[in-house]
């Protein structure tokens, strides 16, 4: 065991030239402390920590959003929901893609004052500035539908990284708010490490990630959902700001 664990170190370290700006550590956000006890006073909430992992650094919080805050996000979503795409790192645009069967809308940041308030709790908890957000992705899977195993970054040696990364830079960090809980399936799972989320309604999870490589860990999916429907909303934090 030893050995091979040994060997994998040696592969790690001689990683070809073309991983090195993957595998450049990435400033990335920390959530709040709790201090002793397991409660956040979060500007108008109160939240509690579930969970907290070191590696990858990795929080899920309890009660981050109302009831009405959630039910607020799905209806002015629901409107206006089209399939899910994924970044095209050829051309650097977006495509649609079998891994990803959602359907979904960005709101405009700030957008409303429901989505602003959100937005500056984010940026509390997180101690990251707004401005580093993308816009809220709100997803809806309906029975069967899932987001297979990917990373959340892009890899910088992909020729059709530069224009995402020219626009704020590397993400770092991914906070996932679940809108509803579905009646079946839809958790968020993380393969390397063995973990399962469950999509429950209200909870946030935070995860960063310490490089834009698989050495960070952070490969997840959004299992299919067996029963019901599920809706989540993502933010994606960036390096600096996301204009
Ligand atoms: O819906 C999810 O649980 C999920 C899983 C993986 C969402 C995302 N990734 C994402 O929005 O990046
Ligand atoms: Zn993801």
């Amino acid at each position: 065991l030893l050995e091979l664990r040994n060997q994998k170190r040696a592969g790690e370290n001689s990683v070809p030239d073309d991983h090195a700006d993957a595998l450049r550590p990435l400033h990335r956000p920390e959530p709040l402390s709790t201090g002793s006890g397991n409660l956040l006073r979060v500007i108008d909430r109160d939240v509690r920590v579930v969970f907290r992992l070191e590696r990858p650094r990795m929080v899920l919080f309890e009660g981050f959003l109302s009831n009405a805050e959630c039910e607020e996000l799905i209806t002015s979503s629901r409107r206006q929901m089209s399939s899910s795409q994924v970044i095209d790192i050829d051309t650097g645009g977006e495509k649609p893609s079998d891994e990803r069967t959602s359907s979904g809308t960005a709101l405009a940041r700030e957008g409303t004052p429901t989505i602003a308030r959100i937005e500056r709790r984010i940026a509390a908890l997180l101690n990251w500035p707004l401005q580093n957000g993308e816009a809220i992705q709100v997803l809806r899977y309906d029975i069967g539908q899932e987001y297979k195993p990917h990373y959340d970054f892009v890899d910088p040696a992909l020729p059709g990284s530069s224009p995402f990364l020219q626009r704020g830079g590397q993400r770092v960090a991914s906070f996932l708010m679940y809108l509803n809980t579905p009646n079946a399936g839809g958790s968020t799972s993380f393969p390397d490490l063995g973990l399962d989320v469950p999509a429950v309604k209200g909870n946030a999870l935070f995860f960063a990630y310490d490089c834009a490589h698989p050495s960070s860990r952070t490969l997840h999916a959004g299992m299919p959902v067996s029963a019901g429907e599920k809706w989540i909303a993502t933010k994606w934090l960036r390096e600096n700001a996301h204009a």
